[in-house]
């Protein structure tokens, strides 16, 4: 039996190409070496507040990106995280065996915490949730981006944890990182993550920007005093950039170095937004022509809950006898 892949992303806005470089793109390249399982997590999502229609539309677009990207719903299953209620079974008991502080140490929940007016109790869970949809699959390889490794780490002592306490019961996952694109910062502050609630203009390239945007965004991106490139020393704006061409082009750091020592930073963001657009522009044909099947990412998604509903359903029976609550097996006695 082929080990289990998990990755979800959470439909709060516009993918970007973090989110591609960092996740989708890993996604699609490895899904037929495992047996995968790719989830929208809208349960994620409402860990701060959102608009009930956007997020409804979100999920659906969600899933057709992952599609355009080369997600294939033959091989992988693509599911919605609230479609299999076991994900939110399984949280609760891991809530219960989880250190509060272990999850007051997490920096993604100090960054969003502090941009909140009022703190829900979900935003503090929701690495405890994340655990439980990689454990609730079994799952062995988890590929993210650098901002979900500490998520990884707390998913990994969790379990460690809860087999010290009942017994081996989940299997530890690995996190997979990309080796270029990791961490894509944002273009219009290269000190901070490229992320797709930020909101300003020049922040990010979302998935489906049109390509004049694209430019116009890549053309307007932060770089340093310096007229032009130099290895010896570049700012981050600089070193993002060139990041984001060496991930979509597969160039070596020798290559980019020959072709980029000197070129003006005018040049450079030409180059870059022209690496961008040509990836961007045949995904986004493939984007336009599945959404243009009437009904077929709705299916797409209740097939892929279908397939792993048994999966997850099983795990909170072992689980639930573990823990000595009321399981299937309980009831038959
Ligand atoms: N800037 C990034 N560079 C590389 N990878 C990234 N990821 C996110 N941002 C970058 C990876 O994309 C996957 C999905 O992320 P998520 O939906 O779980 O949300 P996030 O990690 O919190 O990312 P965002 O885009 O910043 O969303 P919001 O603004 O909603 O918080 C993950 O694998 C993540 O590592």
């Amino acid at each position: 039996m082929k080990a289990r892949v998990l990755s979800g992303m959470q439909p709060t806005g516009n993918l970007h190409i973090g989110n591609y470089l960092g996740a989708l793109k890993t996604w699609a390249k490895i899904q037929y070496d495992y047996e995968s399982i790719f989830c929208i997590v809208d349960l994620h999502a409402i860990t701060v507040q959102q608009d009930p229609a956007r997020l409804r539309a979100k999920i659906e677009e969600i899933a057709a990106i992952y599609l355009a990207a080369g997600i294939d719903p033959k091989h992988s299953a693509i599911m919605v995280q609230s479609a299999v209620p076991a994900h939110a079974e399984l949280a609760w008991m891991l809530t219960c065996v989880t250190p509060m502080g272990w999850l007051s140490r997490m920096t993604q929940f100090k960054a969003k915490s502090a941009a909140q007016e009022t703190i829900g109790d979900g935003l503090f869970q929701y690495p405890v949730l994340m655990a439980a949809d990689i454990l609730l699959y079994q799952a062995a390889i988890v590929p993210v981006g650098e901002d979900q490794a500490q998520h990884l780490e707390l998913t990994r002592d969790i379990a460690q944890r809860f087999n010290s306490m009942f017994g081996d019961t989940f299997v530890m996952p690995a996190t997979e990182l990309p080796a270029i694109g990791a961490r894509v910062m944002g273009l219009d502050d290269p000190l901070t993550k490229m992320s797709k609630s930020s909101s300003g203009a020049g922040h990010a390239v979302a998935l489906l920007d049109p390509p004049e945007r694209i430019r116009k965004t890549i053309m307007r991106a932060t770089t340093d005093s310096n007229p032009s490139v130099s290895f010896e020393g570049m700012g981050p704006g600089v070193e993002n950039l060139l990041n984001i061409y060496q991930a979509f082009s597969g160039c070596s750091d020798g290559e980019i170095r020959t072709a980029f020592e000197g070129l003006r930073y005018g040049d450079l963001k030409k180059r870059v937004a022209d690496m961008v657009i040509s990836h961007l522009e045949p995904f986004q044909k493939r984007y336009r022509e599945i959404t243009a099947k009437p009904g077929y990412v709705a299916g797409v998604l209740r097939e892929g809950a279908e397939r792993v509903a048994p999966i997850a359903n099983s795990t909170v029976e072992l689980v639930k006898r573990k823990m000595g609550l009321y399981s299937a097996d309980s009831r038959k006695a």
